[in-house]
This record gives structure tokens, C-alpha cells and sequence, in this order.
């Protein structure tokens, strides 16, 4: 007999559909993934006798579907009743389903999600939802995804914490857009593109969101220093305002209403960032923006544009890859992790090896 475990899939966009074409593709004699629950926000599919939905016509049934579900207490209450262990898989940014994470965990549902919203508000949500996960007959939560998609982060630091290490320091670029505009902004080499030119590149080729501000402002890597530096034992209160986050839109353009208009007007300040390039030059070293979590004396988090020598690995990196440095006790050298940090198939895969991990052990 092998274990049954019933999921519920919320949210099956780009990386809920890979998720779900990887899911179909298991061989696992141990475990048998059924998926009972398919939700969009404006229509589900809902197996209300709890066998399990087709994984092959999925798309078309929910499209052909009229039913809904999408409160989250509407959620649970559906869960709450399945004669199997539930993993929820929320692959949205909504934050009321992340609010309600502490109810579904207390409730015995796991949690397997890239959804940064519920590990970087304030650290009230945080402590509510691990303390419930603590207790005796309550749902697991893994979120590897939410920091470097697929990389192996987060259970890299669990791991080290948890056999009495300790973490002194830990820095990263986080951002894959961002990763992908200072690799070619500033290099070895020498550079002179305008970053102007790069950024309209970056969004180009997709790597921005649609409004390429929204990676600038340094708030999506704030949030994902702010969940690393929980994890390293600094409890740091929100993303938001904790720390200092140096944002890359000049003043200027920050309140201008659309990305076109920001991004026609952009070149106008390409000067500023290239004085900081030319002196960076002039010392051999190249920028990157980079999140920091010293912990190592008084902590210091911050997300700001650093200088690097030549030679460190982050003055290496490529295309629009992640790297994070942890600095131990045990390793002086710092561990080094590195790797593609964003797109559907490997952050499919982060959730989805959490998914097994998970009920492997429920
Ligand atoms: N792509 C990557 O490389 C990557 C890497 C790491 C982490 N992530 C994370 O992955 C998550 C998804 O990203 P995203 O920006 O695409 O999220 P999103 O736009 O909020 O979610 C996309 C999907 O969720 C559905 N959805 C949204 N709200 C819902 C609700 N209340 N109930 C049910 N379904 C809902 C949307 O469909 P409808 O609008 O039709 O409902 C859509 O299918 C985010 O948390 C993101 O930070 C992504
Ligand atoms: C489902 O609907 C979407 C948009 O309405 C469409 O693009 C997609 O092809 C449909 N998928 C199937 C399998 O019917
Ligand atoms: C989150 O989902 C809930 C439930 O579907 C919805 O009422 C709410 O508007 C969503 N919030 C955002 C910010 O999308
Ligand atoms: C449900 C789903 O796949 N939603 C989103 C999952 O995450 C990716 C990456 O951000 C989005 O593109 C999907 O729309
Ligand atoms: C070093 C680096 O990341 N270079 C990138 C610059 O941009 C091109 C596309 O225009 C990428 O292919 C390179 O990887």
C-alpha cells in the first residue's frame, strides 16, 4: 500500500502548470500524489468527493468549469474534511491566501509555496505560523522557492542551524533581473553600455516585470534578505522598513505614472550610476546589487550596489544567474550557492521537491 497524499494547487500559472506537468511525471512507488483542488481566482476544479483530477485535461476542465473557490476560508473548510494528509500549494503573491497560513498549518494542511508575502511582512505572521507549525498534529511549511527558486538555500541554512553552526554573515544577489543588468553593466573588462540601454534589454527579453521599476526598487530582494536573515537567527521585524534598501530609480522618476514614460526619461541619468562605475574601475573591482545580513556583531542588513574584486565570485557571474555566500563558524570560506534563481521549470521544481519532502514526512 502506498501513502496517499491529496494536494490543492492555487494559482496554475506558468509555474503551476510546470509544477503540474512535473507532478504527472513522478515515479514514486511510495507515494501517491493525488490533486484535489485546481483554484484560479475567478474559477476552480474542485473534486468534492476527494478522488483525484485528471492531470492531463486539467486545462481544459478548468476553463470548461463553472464552479469556485477562492476564499481562503472556503479553502479550508474544503481541505479540513479530506479523509487523506493535504499539501496546499499556493503558487500566487496574495497575500490574504499568505495571511491564512497560520489557520490552514493549525488545521493540520501543509504548505509548500514560492509565495514570498507570508515569510517577509512582519515577523508577527512569521512566529504565527511556525509556532503553529510546531505543534503536535499540525501541517508542515516549506517555501525553499521563495528566496532562489530552485537553489537549495533555505534548507542549506535550516540544515546548518539546526546541527549548531553559526551563521555570521550572508550575502547574495537575489535578483535575477538585477543579477542580469550589473553583469553587463559593470565587468571585468570594463563596460560602457549605458544602463539605460540595459535595463530596456532586461525588459526586452523579459527579464523585468513589465514595469522594470518594480526590480529596481530593491523591495523584492529586500524581501528575500529579510526571510535569509530570519532563518540565519535575526529576527528582522519587515522588508519594508527595518533596513536601509537603496532603490536604483533616480528620485525623479519614482512618482512618474507609466513604465513608458520612465523608461523614455531613464537616460537622463545615466550619469550617476557611471561615476560610481568609473571609480569602481579605477580599483579594479566591478558592482553588483547585492542584500547583506552581517550578523557576525551588531546586525547590519542591508540591500545596496557594492564593489567587488575581480576575482570574488560574484564579479563572475553570468546572465541572469543568483549566487549567495553563507559565512559560518564552520565555513570561513564562505558556502557558495549558484545558479539560475528565477523561471517557471526550476521554480517548479523548488516547490514541487519540497512537496515530496513534505510527504515523505507526514
Ligand atoms: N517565476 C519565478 O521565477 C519565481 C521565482 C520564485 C518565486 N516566484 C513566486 O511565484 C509566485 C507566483 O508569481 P506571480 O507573480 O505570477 O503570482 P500571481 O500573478 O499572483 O499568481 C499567478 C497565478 O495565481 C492565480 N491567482 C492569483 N490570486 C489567486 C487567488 N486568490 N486564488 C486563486 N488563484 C489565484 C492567477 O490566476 P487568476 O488571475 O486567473 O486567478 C495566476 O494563475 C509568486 O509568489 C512569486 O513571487 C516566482
Ligand atoms: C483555456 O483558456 C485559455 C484562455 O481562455 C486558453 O488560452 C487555453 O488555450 C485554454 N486551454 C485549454 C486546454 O482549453
Ligand atoms: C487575494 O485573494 C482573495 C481571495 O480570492 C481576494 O479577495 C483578494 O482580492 C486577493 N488579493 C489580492 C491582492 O489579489
Ligand atoms: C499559479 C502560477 O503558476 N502562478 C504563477 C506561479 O509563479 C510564476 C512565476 O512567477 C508565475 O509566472 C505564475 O503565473
Ligand atoms: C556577463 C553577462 O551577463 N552578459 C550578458 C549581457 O547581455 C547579453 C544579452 O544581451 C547576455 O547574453 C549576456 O549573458
Amino acid at each position: 500500500m502506498s501513502k496517499l497524499i491529496n494536494l490543492a494547487i492555487i494559482g496554475p500559472g506558468l509555474v503551476g502548470s510546470a509544477y503540474i506537468r512535473q507532478l504527472a511525471a513522478i515515479k514514486s512507488k511510495a507515494i501517491s500524489y493525488n490533486v484535489i483542488l485546481i483554484a484560479r481566482s475567478s474559477k476552480a476544479l474542485v473534486s468534492r468527493d476527494y478522488s483525484p483530477l485528471s492531470l492531463q485535461s486539467w486545462e481544459a476542465d478548468l476553463n470548461a468549469s463553472t464552479d469556485k473557490l477562492a476564499e481562503p476560508s472556503e479553502i479550508l473548510a474544503f481541505l479540513k474534511q479530506s479523509p487523506n494528509p493535504v499539501i496546499l500549494v499556493d503558487n500566487t503573491s496574495n497575500e490574504t491566501l499568505a495571511k491564512a497560513y497560520p489557520s490552514f498549518v493549525e488545521n493540520g494542511i501543509s504548505i509548500a509555496t514560492p509565495n514570498k508575502k507570508a515569510f517577509s511582512d512582519d515577523i508577527s505572521l512569521w512566529d504565527e505560523i511556525f509556532d503553529a507549525s510546531a505543534k503536535p498534529g499540525a501541517g508542515l511549511v516549506y517555501h525553499e522557492a521563495t528566496v532562489g527558486a530552485g537553489l537549495p538555500i533555505i534548507g542549506t541554512l535550516n540544515d546548518l542551524v539546526n546541527t549548531g553552526d553559526e551563521i555570521q554573515k550572508v550575502e547574495g544577489i537575489f535578483s535575477g533581473s538585477l543579477s542580469f543588468i550589473f553583469n553587463n553593466y559593470s565587468t571585468v573588462q570594463g563596460s560602457d553600455l549605458k544602463f539605460s540601454d540595459i535595463v530596456l534589454k532586461a525588459k526586452d527579453l523579459g527579464y523585468t516585470e513589465p514595469d522594470p521599476r518594480d526590480d529596481l526598487n530593491g523591495l523584492d530582494v529586500a524581501r528575500k534578505v529579510t526571510i535569509v536573515s530570519r532563518l540565519a537567527g535575526y529576527k528582522v521585524k519587515n522588508a519594508s522598513s527595518s533596513f536601509p534598501v537603496e532603490s536604483l530609480i533616480p528620485k525623479p522618476l519614482e512618482s512618474v505614472s507609466s513604465a513608458a514614460e520612465y523608461i523614455q526619461r531613464l537616460p537622463d541619468f545615466d550619469g550617476e550610476l557611471d561615476k560610481l562605475r568609473k571609480e569602481a574601475e579605477a580599483e579594479n573591482k566591478v558592482l553588483r546589487f547585492v542584500g547583506s545580513a552581517d550578523l557576525s556583531g551588531t546586525p547590519d542588513v542591508k540591500v545596496s550596489i557594492q564593489k567587488y574584486d575581480a576575482s570574488h565570485p560574484f564579479a563572475s557571474l553570468q546572465g541572469s544567474d543568483n549566487v549567495i555566500a553563507i559565512y559560518t563558524k564552520r565555513y570561513t570560506n564562505p558556502l557558495i550557492i549558484q545558479g539560475a534563481g528565477a523561471g517557471d521549470d526550476v521554480t517548479a521544481a523548488g516547490v514541487l521537491a519540497d512537496t515530496i519532502k513534505i510527504a515523505q514526512r507526514l
